[in-house]
This record gives C-alpha cells, structure tokens and sequence, in this order.
C-alpha cells in the first residue's frame, strides 16, 4: 500500500517533476481515467487530497451511506475480471465496502504507486511559452504536465455547503457535515440531535440515527418525494448472475438513456387508463432504487398532468406510512412541486422512523431557524437543546470544487472569474474555451454517474491517444464553440420539469449562486455519440497544433 508522499520541509524545494498528465481526485473517474491512461503508456500522477482513494466514498463515512444506483451497475466497467473477483453484498451497497472495492481495484491494477494522497492542489497555471500546466499543492512542490485532468466530483466533498445561522460560533454542542464525517465512530447513543435537510444524505442519516439516538429533531424546508429502496443482501445465485451477465449488463446500461438497468415506458400516461396506470405505478412501486423515476412513462418528468398523476400516486403512498394524519400532511410534498424535479431520496424507514417517540420533525415552513445557542437551536418555537447537530445540507454542485483551486488559463485568466462574468459554461461538458488541455472531467449528464464517467474517461483517452499518434500537442476549444454547447445544452433542459425548482441540478440551492442548470439533460448514448463525434470530425470546435 505504498504512496508516493514528498516530506513536507522538502517539498518547496524539490525538483519540478513533469507528467504527460496529471489528474486530480481519486474518486471513481479519477482512477479510471488513471487505469486508462497508464494503459496507453503514459506517464501519470494522480494528485488527491483525502488521506485514500474514494472520492466521494472516502469523505462520506456517515452511518446509512449507501448507493442509490445498483451496486451490479454502479461498478468500473472496464474488467471483467474485477467483476469476477469482486462479490457486491448488498443490492445497494453501503459506503465501507464500496471504498473497499475502489481500493480493490487500485491495487489489482497496480495504481497506487501513480497516486499522491494529501496533495491539495491550490493553483494550476498554464504556462503558454512551455505549453504545460504548473500545479502548486499547499505544502508548496510543484509539478508540470501536458494535460490536467480534473475529476473533482460533481458533488465534491470539498465544496461541501453549509449554511450561514447567526450564532454556530457559540454552540457548544458538536457539529458535522456528512461530507466530513470522522473515520472514528460516533457514539449517539442516548444523545440530542438535529439532523438539517431531508435531501438523499438527510434521509439515510436520520434513518440510522432514529434507532440510536436519545431525541432526534429532523429540521425539514421542504417536503420531497422519496421513494422505497428495496435493499437487501444479494443471494449466491445472484451474484453468480451477475457475474456471469457482466458485459451485457454494462452494455445494456450504456444504451439505456440514463445509464441504469431499465428503461423508461414509452406510452405517454394520459393514454393508458386510469386502473392501469395505478395498477402500474404499484409494480413499479415494489420495485427496487429509481425504477419507480426512471422506467416509469417517459413523459412523468415532461408533462405536468402526467407527473401530476404519478405525484398523486406517491403522496398517497406517504400517508399510509405515518400513523398520524396531520404529521403526515407535514411529510408529504406539496403538489406544486413536480415529482423528479430534484433527485429523489430513497428510503427503507424513513418515515416509520417518524411514528418513534425518539423523533419529532421541526417543519420549517412554520417554525423558523432563529440562531444557534449554546445548547442547540432556538427555533420561532423555543430552543431546542441538542448534542450534536448534522448539516445535511447539500453541495455547491459542479463548479465548487473548481472554485476552490486557483486555475489559471490563457493570459492568466481565472476559471471561476470567467464562469462568473459569462456565465458557468464547457465545451461538450469538459473543456473550456481559454483553458487549454484542460479537462473539467465531471460526469454531467442525466444518469448513472458511473456510467457516465466511463464515457468522458473514455473520450478524454481517445482525444490524448489520437494527439499523440499526430504529433500535437497543444488543444483548446474555440469560444464559438464553447458559446454554442452553452446554448445546446440549455436549450435541452428548457421547458422540462426537472429543471424547474431550485436544487443541486441547477444551482439553486447555493444562495446567491448563479442558476443555470448544471446537468446535461441528454441522453447517455446521445452524449456518448456527440463527444466521438467532435472527435471524428478532426476535433470540431477545437483548435489544436
Ligand atoms: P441536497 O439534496 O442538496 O439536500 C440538501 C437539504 O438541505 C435539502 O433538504 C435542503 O432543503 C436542506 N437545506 C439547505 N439549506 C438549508 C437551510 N438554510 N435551512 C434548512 N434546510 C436547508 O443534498 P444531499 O447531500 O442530501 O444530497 C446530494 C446528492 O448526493 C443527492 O442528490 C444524491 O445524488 C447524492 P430544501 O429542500 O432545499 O428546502
């Protein structure tokens, strides 16, 4: 398990070491796109600045942190063999034995010696008279290469996003980001705790905490839909199916639009009757993760009476779960707000958690925050004492974590200053205009993240192995270019549902963050098809020498 660490006295002064190409993050597309790269021959460092491998999987050590995609499908997709080796336990798996299949796989392929663990990267400055990128990392060594690869996360860990409440300073108690959690156990047993938000990370955590926790107040904004996980462990016969399905499996998931297992139905609902359209949403219901969003009618998330429909469907489905009606009406989403307009939370007992005694919601529609205290939090309604309280509260998605690094491109212009005066905008999502051989290597688009970052590691891999075989060296995407994916990409998610309502999807969770939506809303196939075919055409809206 050795790592590649400069002593810190030392690291000012060292040589400037000089890569082919440097990647940065170690979560899943950091290390695939390690794997592929060292694959053509290249001489590779992977800078990450967690203490392991993981990315999102070592940061967030939460008790309840599991997948919400398949465990079958959210895998490298790369090796057979891995898939042979590894054995997944549950359907969706949680965090410890996901970090342990990515540390699996890093050394199974012998990466780790390429990998740099505590290596903050604070500037990349790209140096036009060498045509290389510099890196300074915070304990000041610097290192050069040909091309930046920076997987920073859509959802880093880094751009974490807690909010500003008057008095955190003063409370006494102990409080956390999920994204931060410590690799030492916490012991909640017994304890006073306020768990802020009711997103995906607000809903596993009070799951768990509702079991152990002394009094646990979930302090909710608004109400979502949030579906039925249906997890479980995966039998012998299973895995061996799976195993032995592989390379269908990830094939199949490739062409489906999102990446999952499933596909959507292709009946707009208002044409199928009324007791056939119910009858249908109680299978899908049954069903496991996000069949229940993703293989439902393809216009649920496009059309207002269809989703309308639907919605009325899965607020029903809340009810029955809270035993007492006016707590119920608190916990179900308001009709005003489109289902799958944020991505929706999965569940196993988050709501049975709200008939415990041990657990009572602050409905911050009609309570508010007022300011944190010593001991806890005095709401519109009274102070509430607590021990410990969780900021389950979300991300500065896609552009924070690039924020946080001072990236220099031509003429030494900022990449968060040329985002906040044009707007956040790439080119086919992971170059920018002035920003040359520089990839903003995020999966966007709307799916499996997996599955989508095999794609952009994929092209990221073609478009260097074809630089090379021709002798260029230096790539940079036209601002023509640049302005008119901005445009494309926009004009994909106008007008649809799931672009409507603020959240991580478009910014609007951030206060005073400026909106726009972040994902891709195309295809998976689509916007596989659409990278090569950039590629194909000599490089279309590129300029490369
Ligand atoms: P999310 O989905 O962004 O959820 C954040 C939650 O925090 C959400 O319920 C917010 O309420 C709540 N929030 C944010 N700011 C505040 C303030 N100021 N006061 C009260 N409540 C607040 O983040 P997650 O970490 O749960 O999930 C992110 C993704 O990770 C998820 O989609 C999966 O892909 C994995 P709101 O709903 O905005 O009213």
């Amino acid at each position: 398990m050795a790592t590649v660490e400069a002593p810190a006295s030392d690291a000012k002064n060292a040589p400037v070491e000089t890569y082919d190409a440097i990647i940065i993050g170690a979560g899943m597309t950091g290390i695939g796109q390690l794997y592929h790269l060292r694959s053509q021959g290249l001489n590779v460092r992977l800078l990450e600045r967690g203490g392991g491998v993981g990315g999102t999987w070592y940061w967030h050590r939460y008790p309840g942190c599991c997948f919400d995609s398949e465990s079958e499908t959210y895998a490298f997709g790369f090796s057979k063999e891995l898939a042979e080796e590894w054995d997944w336990s549950e359907h969706f798996e949680a965090q410890p034995n996901t970090e342990r299949y990515i540390n699996y796989a890093v050394d199974k392929f012998g990466l780790r010696e390429h990998i740099q663990l505590n290596a903050q990267v604070d500037a990349a400055t790209w140096l036009e008279d060498d045509n290389v990128w510099e890196l300074e990392l915070s304990d000041g060594a610097r290192l050069r290469a040909r091309f930046v690869v920076a997987a920073l996360g859509i959802l880093s860990a880094a751009a974490h996003y807690i909010p500003d409440f008057e008095g955190l300073e003063d409370f006494k108690g102990e409080w956390l980001h999920p994204a931060n959690w410590p690799h030492e156990p916490i012991d909640f047993a017994g304890k006073r705790v306020g768990v802020i938000g009711t997103g995906s990370t607000g809903v596993q955590i009070t799951e768990q905490l509702a079991k152990v926790a002394g009094q646990l107040h979930v302090f909710q904004r608004t109400p979502t839909y949030i579906g039925p996980l249906h997890n479980g462990p995966v039998s012998a016969e299973t895995q061996r199916e799976w195993k032995d399905g592989y390379e269908e499996l990830m094939e199949f998931c490739r062409n489906t639009p999102a990446g999952f297992r499933y596909v959507p139905d292709m009946r707009p609902t208002m044409s199928v009757s009324k007791e056939e359209r119910w009858a249908f949403y109680e299978r899908l219901w049954q069903r496991p993760g996000f069949e229940k969003w993703l293989a439902n009618f393809f216009d649920v998330t496009l059309d207002a009476e269809a989703n309308a429909d639907f919605a009325e469907f899965f607020r029903g489905k809340i009810r029955e779960r809270i035993h007492d009606p006016e707590l119920a009406e608190k916990l179900v989403p308001s009709p005003d707000l489109p289902f799958g307009s944020r991505r929706i939370p999965l569940e196993t007992s988050y709501y049975d958690a709200f008939n415990r005694d041990n657990v009572s919601l602050v409905d911050l529609r009609e309570t508010s925050i007022e300011r944190f205290t010593e001991n806890g939090i005095l709401t519109s309604d009274g102070e509430v004492e607590l021990d410990f309280v969780i900021f389950a509260t979300g991300y500065d998605s896609f552009t924070g974590g690039f924020d946080q690094i001072d990236i220099r491109g031509v003429g030494g212009r900022l990449l968060r200053e040329k985002w906040q005066e044009e707007g956040i905008g790439t080119y086919l999502g992971l170059t920018v205009a002035g920003f040359p051989n520089f990839f903003t290597q995020v999966p966007r688009a709307f799916c499996n993240f997996p599955r989508c970052s095999e794609v952009i590691v994929d092209w990221v891999s073609a478009l260097i192995a074809r630089m090379n075989e021709r002798g260029l060296t230096r790539f940079e995407a036209t601002q023509q270019a640049h302005d008119d994916w901005v445009e494309h990409e926009r004009s994909f998610s106008s007008g649809q549902l799931f672009a409507s309502q603020d959240s991580w999807f478009n910014g609007g969770n951030i206060p005073g963050k400026a909106k726009g939506f972040l994902l891709y809303a195309q295809s998976l196939p689509g916007y596989r098809t659409e990278l090569h075919e950039a590629l194909d055409a000599d490089f279309r809206g590129f300029e490369i020498r």
